[in-house]
């Protein structure tokens, strides 16, 4: 009895460890050749790199490779030249990057040739909005990997032992900062007991070259430091934060700096006390300048007036450029809404010459089907930092507006909001990590284009490959599967395309019922919320059409882009049809460039959107033999629900606005499978 018992547990141990939990994200165990290390210097970062290539060598066997720190001008930051025998840099973490990417070149099949590759942006930064009680704002992945609540405030090794794990993948992909608290930031974040642990927390992250940052509440002063006010020109408020910086940096001296969201969304802001955003953002950005520390001050305001919430964030703070210290980043969402589908750029790209912007992006999927909908998101911010903004003249793009290459920036930076947690597969979805992977791949080289971030993940994470050869010395060359990498990349590409056509097509946004921000709502407004959290405010559906006119006539939102922009958003005959309902009020007959009427136009949309999930559910079902089984089944279930959910997206959009279009679905699409009141009432149920 005794020994079957112990014989199972020995079988259910053997089997767990077999399994794939995908915690290894991209950085899978390889079968590895032995390499000669040449490296004279020493230092952690110098320890990790010589470590992960001896872990991660799969060239020739018993070769030699140099890894040399010397000044090259070509280099920029923590760059790095690489050939196929050395790496080069300016920076110990110059060279541990060097020793990624060659990594991630031998495995992917990727050529080495002889190539400096420098970083886009100065600072690459994760935003973590998690919670000090360990929730996390957004987060579909289980809870806060650095957070577990007030009682939790002790360090132990299990904790470390993640932070390392979190690191490691953060460097291999070039990210370089994180920020490991909720914009909406409790006061007590800077409080002795909190910063002893985020001083634990930057000591993990440090040899991995990633510096710690914290979002702050605006209140702090008095709120935690027993002042009267927080009003930013007042004098004790100003010492205050200088004296919070003094602390902070002898706990941890290569502190990265403060995020700050103020006057947005019901937090304190400089505003409370008659004082504008520049105001606010100096007197922090003062405190952390003698150590070298920035400020990314949010530009996500809007408020509950009758302006186009489009508008605000510009009209906000085009009148402060100029007024910002140097030391002082504004950090705008890639939007001008919020993190929708597909929104156009936010016009404040390309607009302030003399204050530097950096793009926020959301990693974690919140309206785009959380952790269920497999939706790669590389297409759509190669999309935004590829659009234009016409600020110098044609090809001002927003990648070039901010990563320095049109005027001159002290600093220049990236931020993703995080989509990782305490889940095992850190993510939610397996699919979801390729959009962390995207993210810091992205910030390092803002030109990389989806499709080739998309191969290397899908080399990285699976195992597309005939068995290995356990018994050859090397496993080059890779041979791979291509019956699973060209269908499944595919679905990736199409991913976003099809969640944008199941949920908001042709400019279409917020759509969602609620502040779940998860299934449709269209008619979602109930008495007492602000009407610009609403649908209706953002679709305008009625009898004579749809669409939030942001045209000349109408809020005139289109002025904030430069020209060409401006009248090309402005007529609808040239508008792109991807944004025709962001910027314009049509009536239902009229005829989209198809030919079809706009009725019909969104109907083939929807439609369409729903058929590409079913197609991704074939994909993958194809791929079954060419993936373990863990991973197989999960997304199978996931695209099972994904499909489920676009069907109820369809149903409800379409019944929803055909009560104002009054038009048949075409006859040649599905019928729909739901019904309207029953779709509305179990909505209402939900959110009660
Ligand atoms: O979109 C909204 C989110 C909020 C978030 C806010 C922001 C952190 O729904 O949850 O708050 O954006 O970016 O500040």
């Amino acid at each position: 009895m005794k020994v079957t018992f112990t014989l199972l547990i020995f079988l259910f141990a053997a089997l767990t460890l077999n399994a794939e939990n995908g915690h290894d994200l991209w950085l899978r165990a390889k079968h590895t050749a032995t390499v000669n290390i040449v490296c004279s210097g020493k230092s952690p970062t110098l320890t990790i790199a010589k470590q992960e290539l001896r872990q991660g060598w799969q060239g020739k066997a018993n070769a030699t490779f140099v890894l040399k720190k010397k000044h090259n001008k070509l280099i920029k930051g923590d760059g790095y030249r690489l050939s196929s025998g050395r790496i080069e840099a300016n920076t110990d973490l110059g060279i541990l990057y060097g020793v990624y990417d060659l990594l991630r070149r031998q495995q992917t099949g990727e050529a080495i040739t002889e190539q400096v590759e420098n970083p886009s942006y100065e600072r690459r930064i994760l935003d973590h909005w998690d919670n000090l009680d360990g929730t996390i704002e957004r987060g579909y992945a289980g809870r806060s990997i650095f957070w577990h609540g007030k009682d939790s405030l002790a360090v132990t090794e299990k904790d470390k032992k993640l932070w390392q794990e979190y690191a490691r993948a953060d460097a291999s992909i070039g990210i370089n900062g994180a920020v490991l608290d909720n914009v909406n930031a409790s006061p007590l974040v800077l409080t002795t007991e909190y910063l002893k642990r985020v001083q634990a927390i930057a000591e993990v992250l440090r040899p991995y070259g990633i510096k710690t940052y914290l979002s702050v509440n605006f209140a702090s002063p008095s709120v935690i430091g027993g002042l009267k006010t927080s009003d930013p020109l007042d004098p004790q408020v100003k010492e205050w934060w200088k004296n919070k910086a003094k602390e902070i940096y002898k706990l941890i001296p290569d502190f990265g700096g403060f995020l700050v969201k103020a006057n947005s969304e019901g937090q304190p802001g400089p505003q409370n006390f008659g004082r504008t955003h520049a105001d606010g953002a100096n007197t922090i950005a003062d405190a952390v300048k003698p150590y070298g520390g920035i400020v990314m001050w949010r530009a996500f305001v809007y408020s509950a007036n009758d302006e186009d919430r489009a508008k605000q964030a510009y009209n906000e703070f085009m009148p402060l450029d100029g007024k910002f210290h140097d030391n002082v980043i504004i950090q705008v969402k890639n939007g001008p809404i919020d993190f929708q589908p597909r929104e156009p750029f936010s016009p404040l790209f390309g607009a302030m010459k003399k204050t530097p912007v950096m793009p926020e992006l959301q990693v974690t999927q919140e309206y785009l089907g959380q952790a269920i909908h497999l939706v790669f998101l590389a297409p759509m911010w190669e999309e935004f930092l590829k659009s234009d903004t016409y600020q110098e003249g044609k090809g001002s793009t927003v990648a070039r507006c901010t990563d320095g290459s049109i005027s001159q920036q002290k600093h220049t930076a990236i931020a993703g909001v995080a989509n990782i947690g305490l889940d095992t597969n850190w993510c939610g979805h397996p699919f979801a990590q390729a959009n962390w992977y995207a993210f810091g791949r992205l910030a390092w080289n803002n030109q990389l284009s989806s499709d080739q971030i998309a191969d290397e993940w899908l080399k990285l994470t699976f195992k597309p490959t005939p068995a290995e050869d356990k018994t050859k010395s090397t496993v080059l060359p890779i041979v791979w599967n291509i019956n699973f990498l060209k269908p499944v990349k595919r679905m990736m590409l199409e991913s976003r395309e099809a969640a944008v056509n199941y949920m908001m097509p042709l400019g279409l946004h917020h759509l969602f019922s609620a502040n779940e921000h998860y299934g449709p709502g269209p008619w979602w407004a109930p008495k007492g919320v602000r009407k610009d959290w609403t649908p209706p405010y953002f679709h305008k559906a009625d009898t004579l059409g749809i669409g939030f006119d942001r045209t000349e006539k109408g809020s005139n939102a289109v002025s904030q882009y430069h020209e060409p922009l401006r009248s090309l958003f402005n007529n609808v005959n040239t508008c792109p049809e991807i944004y025709l309902l962001w910027f314009h009020h049509l009536p239902w007959d009229y005829q989209t460039k198809g030919g079809l009427t706009l009725w019909d136009d969104l109907c083939y949309h929807y439609q369409g959107g729903l058929d590409q999930v079913r197609s991704f559910q074939k994909t993958w079902d194809k791929a079954k033999p060419y993936v373990d089984k863990e991973r197989f089944s999960m997304v199978q279930k996931k695209l099972r629900k994904q499909c489920v959910n676009a069907q109820v997206w369809k149903d409800a959009c379409l019944l929803y606005f055909q009560q104002f279009s009054r038009m048949p679905i075409p006859y040649n699409i599905e019928r729909p499978v739901h019904n309207l009141k029953d779709l509305i009432e179990n909505d209402m149920k939900r959110i009660r």
